[in-house]
């Protein structure tokens, strides 16, 4: 019999399919997932979506979301997610908080991109001067990590003492900035962030949101476990 859960479209080391995988296991939302090949997308997925980027969410009744972030906000918005979870959606919505995806998602991704694919965009000339991967590193530190900073100043969180969906959101391009130079990131004075980050690498949620799956088959996504009871409250850093 053919399944009836949302069927989510995604890519394991896509970013935005991270953030979209952990807010529907966090949410306790039971989905299939489809695991596609970005040079030979299914067409099944271009039909409902054809604009041909991951993830995109099916939900019964064929309403698509075909953006990260509103999956993150229909995920963590069920009523069956329980307050708890609610929280973090909207412990979110703040100006701060708004602005910091904002951010992430336009001119920290611009620069990311550039960062780790500098050969890719080596033809680019910005302000009469040429590509160079340093140059939008730095860049990025200034637009976000040094805000990210500031904002991890209020707790463990960006939600405070509790997590909320930037944290989720914000994590996996940072993750992906940190890993194109570890030594160089490590060095770098953002103490607050390396705990962040290694304390979201390390969570049960971000583990399970990573499970493998074979390529071009729709599968149940494994994992439903209890992930919010993992975010107690607890101590801060300063
Ligand atoms: N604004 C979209 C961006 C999604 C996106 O750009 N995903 C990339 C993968 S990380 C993609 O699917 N790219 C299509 C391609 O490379 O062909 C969202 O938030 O979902």
């Amino acid at each position: 019999m053919p399944s009836s859960n949302p069927l989510l479209y995604t890519y394991r080391r896509c970013p935005y399919a991270m953030r979209a995988r952990m807010a529907l296991l966090l949410a306790g939302v039971a989905f299939d997932a489809h695991e596609i090949v970005l040079r030979d997308k299914p067409a099944d997925m271009l039909a409902v979506s054809p604009k041909g980027t991951v993830p995109v969410l099916v939900l019964c009744g064929n309403r698509v979301l075909e953006q990260s972030w509103s999956i993150v906000e229909w995920a963590l918005n069920q009523e069956s997610a329980g307050p708890e979870v609610r929280g973090w959606w909207s412990r979110a919505q703040s100006p701060n908080h708004q602005n910091l995806l904002l951010c992430n998602d336009g001119d920290f991704k611009h620069h990311l991109d550039r960062y780790k694919y500098p050969d890719r965009y080596a033809h680019e000339v910005e302000g009469g001067v040429f590509n160079s991967g340093i140059e939008h590193r730095d860049r990025a530190v200034a637009l976000l990590l040094a805000p990210l900073e500031a904002s991890l100043g209020q707790g463990k969180y960006l939600g405070g003492d509790q997590p909320c969906a930037t944290d989720i959101g914000i994590f996996p391009f940072v993750r992906q900035f940190a890993a194109v130079d570890p030594v160089w990131f490590a060095a770098l004075p953002v103490s607050r962030i390396h705990q962040w980050l290694d304390t979201w690498r390390r969570s049960p949620l971000f583990e399970a949101s990573m499970h493998k799956l074979p390529t071009n088959k729709r599968v149940s996504f494994p994992g439903a476990g209890d992930f919010a009871k993992a975010f107690a409250p607890g101590p801060g850093w300063s």
